[in-house]
């Protein structure tokens, strides 16, 4: 077998289950192709994608613009590293800053790695601006929180299967529960030494857990009253996967440290960025941080073209108009359906909710047949579906899209 023979998906798994670490339970497809909202596997059958890649392909797969973008880039100049200056860098960074309201950038590359650099910046500010002794400070973070898979952020997940034997664990934070503003003012009021409290504005992984009403809007005043920064993870809510540009936007409030990655570059390539004002970002001194590759002038290219596209194809506005049609839909469906107990969400980051224990394999097996009616999306917590699919969607194709899943899960009523 020559090495780039066309392999079927069975050759293609084989391969990945040998040489691959486990890691991963991926769902049986093997996708070689995208273009806007649809993927294609590698014996050509088509699909809806219903999962964008965790939502950093909010602006479709291969966006004419974002690829072009990135070609162009990388034949021209793709890597500096930040010892020299590049001539793409500054110009994303004045366009990111001023499309979120922010006097900085740092720029870097995996969800992760921005948000290990939100909690080094909290750190490094609560020392030497809030005035905290040295090594003393605490960031709180809420319960069934995804930060991402770094140590430090394992260390203060709760979820066993990522932390589980990879300890011992990073210090310096305390967890509280997440949509309790109870619990944030008692640990605010009561400890000196928080310097930050480290949100998702809606939980991902917990299974598109939708915070109350309010609750952002008051947690960042509590913040306020107490001088500690109210840093959002928007890594998956942000760039208009929820309908508004951030999800902290629906609540008009403004984050003091701002974490994005996914979307912002479409899904062609890794680029994750740090906002904050100088008062914040300027304690940040040569040689306190960095990367490789953060701030190259691929990436710098192709965040740019990510923001413009999502601005000029007002891609926010559809997110919110499918959304709200999505869950009516569904709602809807589930009236009548024993299989379903809910759906929830915001814009075009919803979930639904299987009537069956987590443990039970009914969730996976629906996700199975949704792929073979052309639609994909994975199970999380077992009992829980994800949808999010690309926002450059159209209305027609949401609607064809709630018809292959409702005719799914009409399979499985019982
Ligand atoms: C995996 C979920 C999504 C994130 C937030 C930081 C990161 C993520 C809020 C880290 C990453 C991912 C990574 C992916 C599964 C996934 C996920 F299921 F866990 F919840 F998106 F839905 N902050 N989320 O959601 O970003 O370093 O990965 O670039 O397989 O781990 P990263």
């Amino acid at each position: 077998m020559a090495v780039l023979d066309q392999l079927t998906s069975q050759e293609a798994m084989d391969l990945e289950n040998k040489y691959g670490a486990h890691n991963y339970h991926p769902l049986p497809v093997v996708l070689s192709r995208g273009e806007g909202v649809y993927v294609w596997d590698v014996e050509g059958k088509k699909y809806y994608d219903f999962l964008s890649a965790y939502s950093a392909v909010n602006q479709g797969h291969c966006h004419p613009k974002i690829v072009s973008a990135m070609v162009n880039q990388a034949q021209t100049l793709t890597l500096t590293s930040r010892a020299f200056y590049n001539d793409m860098l500054g110009t994303f960074e004045k366009y990111a800053t001023e499309t979120f309201g922010y006097d900085k950038l740092l720029p870097m590359n995996t969800g992760a790695e921005a948000v290990e650099t939100a909690l080094k910046l909290c750190r490094k500010w609560a020392y030497e601006v809030k005035g905290i002794d040295e090594n003393e400070a605490e960031i709180v973070v809420c319960e069934n929180n995804f930060h991402g898979r770094t140590t430090t952020i394992i260390s203060f997940s709760n979820d066993p299967v990522a932390r589980k034997n990879f300890g011992p664990y990073t210090k310096g934070f305390i967890k509280i529960e997440y949509d309790n503003l109870k619990a944030l003012e008692e640990v605010l009021s009561s400890n000196t030494n928080v310097a930050g409290f480290l949100v998702e504005p809606i939980q991902g992984e917990a299974g598109v857990y939708v915070p109350t009403e309010g609750y952002l809007t008051k947690a960042k005043a509590l913040c306020e009253k107490h001088n500690v920064l109210f840093i959002a993870d928007e890594v998956q809510t942000g760039i208009a996967r929820t309908g508004k540009m951030l999800a902290i936007d629906h609540e008009n409030i403004k984050a003091d440290i701002l974490i994005l990655g996914k979307a912002l570059s479409g899904g062609a390539y890794p680029v994750s960025a740090v906002l904050a004002n100088d008062n914040i970002m300027n304690v940040i001194k040569p040689g306190n941080h960095g990367s490789t590759f953060g701030g190259n002038p691929v990436a710098a290219a192709v965040g740019m073209a990510a923001l413009q596209v999502i601005k000029d194809e007002k891609l926010a506005e559809n997110a919110q108009i499918l959304g709200e049609l999505f869950r009516a839909e569904l709602s809807k469906f589930i009236e009548t359906s024993n299989i379903v107990n809910g759906v929830r969400g915001k814009g075009l980051l919803n979930a639904i909710l299987i009537n069956d224990d987590e443990e039970s394999e009914t969730a996976w097996n629906i996700c199975m047949a949704l792929r073979d009616n052309g639609l994909l999306a994975k199970p999380t917590h077992g009992n829980i579906i994800r949808f999010a699919p690309p926002l450059v969607m159209t209305k027609e194709q949401l609607l064809d899209c709630v018809a292959i899943i409702t005719k799914t899960l009409k399979q499985f009523e019982v």
